[in-house]
């Protein structure tokens, strides 16, 4: 290791200590793969190999690696003030960071809460699902409905309204009270659709189905992604939104989306509901509010919620409920340093432009050997392979070490690519992405 302490060429000595997350552990410590140093549109591996990210890291790096702007902010705050008690103090930067972040939102979706993850973010918006019926005397509104295939992070809750089979069967009978809406996709219907499907918006009524089964005042909120990630890229279908939030406002049930990944110009707009032009009661961010330099996310709520929690004695605690970290000072550095880029370089719009570029090129694998579906939206892809037989997952994930070799970062679950590189990606790096993955699904044939 170097003075510096970044490992260079060499490996850490022992890799049993570290139980790594969502990984596969013999699989990786027997062929290691580690990443030393990143910036603007690469990855340095510990062998010295420039690897294209195909990625944003985990869909959080959206204005490029090694951010100089980031980095001085996070590093002045450091100095300035390390730390600040979250809890009956405050410091000037997160009231910045929180109105900086309210403004990418259309009014009225005016206050945010913080957090330090995904997991927490959607946490803490279904507690304040459920405490806001039961402050305003309807407290037997407890009920949360997701989406099969749907993913809100690893929390007890987020996991309740999560609908990924394999992250939930180890974890026991999770929150009483949960239902779930059926997954957007259908393959016969939908496979190659460029941008949004046509097929599918009836399946948000079945949102009435279940709305019935249960009785609508029992019913706290429906949590969705407004364009599914990790379960593999599913784009809703057009008007699918927009019933959502049809259905939602005719029971009084509370609508939230989680952008963790959609947030901050992913799909080519400030945030999904910009670009579906749909309005939740809350929103769900982490991920790009700091360019992934700083663990930060939030809940953006509307006004009505929160001026609802503030009535009673003004002594007391409205909300019980907050991090150690929330709001922490460096995070909110991160952020307002982030913002200011996102801004100043107008990438929202950049990744909108670049949008038909993108869709030619991941259209361009059609035909491709086991290729069964592409699809995308913003600068969000998946490509879906045919399994081979007795074997989930391998044909993907072969797919995922072969572009490793060749210089490329993807991510795959199951048997499914995602693609979602920094939106500073230029057109060359474009057709370089698509022309690696060609070759290697040629080749794996
Ligand atoms: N909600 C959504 C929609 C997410 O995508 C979370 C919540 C949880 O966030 P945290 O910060 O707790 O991980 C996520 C996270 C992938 C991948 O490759 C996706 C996520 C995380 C890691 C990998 O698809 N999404």
């Amino acid at each position: 290791m170097a003075d510096d302490g970044v490992v260079r060429g060499g490996q850490p000595n022992d890799l049993e200590t570290y139980w790594m997350p969502f990984t596969a552990n013999r699989q990786f410590k027997a062929k290691p793969r580690l990443v030393v140093a990143a910036e603007g549109m690469h990855y340095t591996s510990a062998d010295g190999r420039r690897v294209l990210d195909g990625t944003a890291g985990l869909w959080c790096v959206n204005a490029g690696h090694a951010r100089r702007e980031i980095a001085d902010a996070v590093h002045r705050q450091a100095l300035q003030l390390d730390y600040a008690p979250a809890f009956q103090m405050g410091h000037p930067a997160v009231f910045e960071a929180a109105s900086r972040l309210a403004a990418l939102l259309p009014k009225g979706l005016d206050h945010v809460f913080f957090a330090n993850s995904g997991s927490e973010a959607v946490d803490t918006a279904l507690k304040i699902a459920i405490a806001y019926h039961r402050v305003r005397g309807e407290g037997q509104r407890t009920r949360l409905i997701g989406r099969e295939r749907g993913y809100h992070g690893v929390g007890f809750g987020g996991l309740s309204v999560g609908g990924i089979s394999v992250n939930r069967r180890f974890f026991g009978s999770l929150l009483p009270g949960v239902d779930h809406l059926p997954s957007t996709y259908d393959r016969a219907h939908q496979a190659y659709s460029r941008g949004q499907p046509e097929w599918g918006a009836h399946l948000a009524d079945e949102l009435d189905r279940i709305v019935a089964l249960h009785d609508p005042s029992t019913i706290a909120a429906v949590i969705v992604e407004p364009l599914a990630g990790s379960t593999g890229v599913l784009v809703p279908p057009k008007g699918y939104l927009e019933r959502l939030r049809a259905i939602c406002d005719r029971h009084g049930i509370l609508l939230i989306f989680d952008e963790v990944i959609t947030g901050f110009g992913r799909l080519g707009a400030s945030f999904a509901v910009e670009r579906f032009g749909v309005v939740p009661d809350m929103v769900t961010c982490a991920k790009g509010l700091t360019n992934g330099t700083v663990p930060m996310a939030g809940v953006v709520v509307r006004d009505g919620l929160y001026e609802a929690f503030m009535t009673g004695p003004e002594l007391a605690v409205e909300f019980p409920h907050g991090y150690t970290y929330s709001g922490h000072p460096l995070a909110a550095a991160a952020a307002l340093a982030t913002l200011d880029i996102y801004r100043r370089e107008d990438l929202f719009a950049r990744a909108r432009s670049l949008e038909s570029y993108w869709e030619d090129g991941v259209h361009s694998l059609k035909g491709l050997p086991h290729v069964v579906d592409l699809r995308n939206l913003g600068l969000v892809a998946a490509i879906e392979l045919d399994p081979i037989a007795g074997k989930p997952a391998a044909r993907a994930f072969a797919a995922f070490l072969s572009c490793w070799e060749r210089g490329l970062l993807i991510r795959t679950t199951g048997d499914i690519i995602a693609l979602s590189p920094p939106l500073i990606i230029e057109r060359k790096e474009i057709d370089q992405l698509f022309g690696i993955l060609a070759g290697v699904l040629k080749d794996a044939a």
